[in-house]
């Protein structure tokens, strides 16, 4: 079986992924993206359009974790002989936030480039949230745009847009748009190209799904009318890759109630780099920077080089952060523990029989 890289690349195939396959799998397997899951059924497409697919019972078996199951926009490989995923090449990159209720990752959007946060400036402006996804953005490791949609129903977007530069890293950007009629996909041209995924992430009802029409020059997805109280609709209900006419793949997802810091480590100190910085000098490695001796933000603080908005939720990021990791750790753990008791217990019993 001789697989067509050429219809695979716009979808988003390259070389980190090439390099995994092994030449027996280039022999008998087929790789395909996912551009849709649904519980356990998983719409992919191998090229020549979207197909469905289910997970192997054996693949199932191996990975508990639910971050390790394959999710939108992860690159599967598919038996020969029936649309089965067998397979989840290792991703170039991950959004993830903890899964509502623990401290278990949950997997966003795998193997994007830029994720797209948008917000509407109908509603109040809220920092915190936003800082929120941009650390869900350095935790990936992939550059955070925003958009500020509505910009036609506010009178004036520039403080909010002046507000949101100060929190955003250099190489990212902030935009103002009206997201059914402005022509973003000239605004979004340098970071759109055959090959590329944006992901968007939002709350519900911001303009997620309008963006995606826009982009792609119609209806595509159902875009809902905006609730009064700003709290959204969940008009769209399950997350979907959608190709662009120039080669690039978006992301759409359901609005977000919650987000909460995935278990991973340096996002808080990626995105709040200059702060880290300075944490670094503090003198006790663990510092959580409240009353400790020697505590170098304390002593910004006192100086009045440091915000207290800024101390205030660096620490509790940081915090937020340092327990999930710790907490998901230590379930880690519990569960290799069992597992190899179980094991162990197995092979027990089969000497005995
Ligand atoms: N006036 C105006 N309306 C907008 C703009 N962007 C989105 N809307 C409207 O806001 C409503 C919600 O937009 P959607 O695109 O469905 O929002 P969403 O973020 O996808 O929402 P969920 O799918 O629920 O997460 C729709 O009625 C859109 O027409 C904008 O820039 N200006
Ligand atoms: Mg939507
Ligand atoms: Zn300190």
């Amino acid at each position: 079986m001789s697989i067509d890289f050429s219809l695979l690349q716009p979808l988003g195939w390259n070389n980190h992924f090439h390099r995994q396959l092994t030449l027996e799998q280039l022999d008998s397997l087929r790789p395909a993206r996912v551009i849709g899951v649904e519980r356990d059924i998983f719409r992919i497409d191998a090229g020549s359009g979207p197909l469905t697919a289910t997970l192997a019972g054996r693949y199932r078996h191996q990975h508990t974790e639910a971050v390790e199951r394959p999710t939108i926009g992860d690159w599967v490989l598919l038996a020969a002989d029936a649309p089965v995923i067998v397979a989840c090449l290792a991703r170039r990159s991950l959004i993830s936030r903890r899964m509502a209720g623990s401290c278990e990752p949950q997997a966003i959007a795998a193997n994007i480039d830029v994720l797209l946060i948008v917000s509407g400036l109908d509603a109040e402006f809220n920092r915190h949230r936003l800082e929120r996804y941009l650390v869900l953005a350095a935790q990936a490791q992939v550059t955070p745009l925003v958009l500020l949609t509505k910009a036609d129903l506010c009178a004036d977007p520039a403080p909010t847009v002046t507000a949101v530069r100060e929190c955003l890293p250099a190489e990212s950007a902030v935009f103002a748009v009206a997201a059914p009629s402005d022509p973003l996909m000239a605004l979004l041209a340098p970071w759109l190209g055959p090959g590329r995924t944006l992901a968007l992430a939002g709350s519900s009802g911001v303009g997620k799904s309008t963006i995606v029409n826009n982009l792609v020059g119609s209806q595509q997805q159902a875009t809902g009318t905006t609730r009064n109280d700003a709290k959204g609709r969940h008009t769209t209900t399950s997350r979907t890759l959608v190709r662009l006419a120039d080669g690039s793949c978006i992301i759409d997802v359901p609005g977000m109630r919650e987000v909460g810091l995935a278990p991973t480590e340096a996002g808080v100190e990626r995105h709040f780099r200059s702060v880290h910085e300075l944490a670094l000098h503090c003198r006790f490695a663990d510092c959580q920077h409240q009353e400790e001796p020697g505590c170098a933000l304390r002593a910004a603080l006192d100086r009045g080089e440091l915000s207290a908005d800024e101390w205030a939720h660096y620490c509790q990021l940081l915090a937020e952060q340092r327990h999930n990791v710790s907490v998901h750790e230590r379930r880690r753990q519990e569960r290799s523990f069992s597992r190899m008791t179980r094991e162990a217990l197995k092979t027990k019993r089969r000497k005995r029989e």
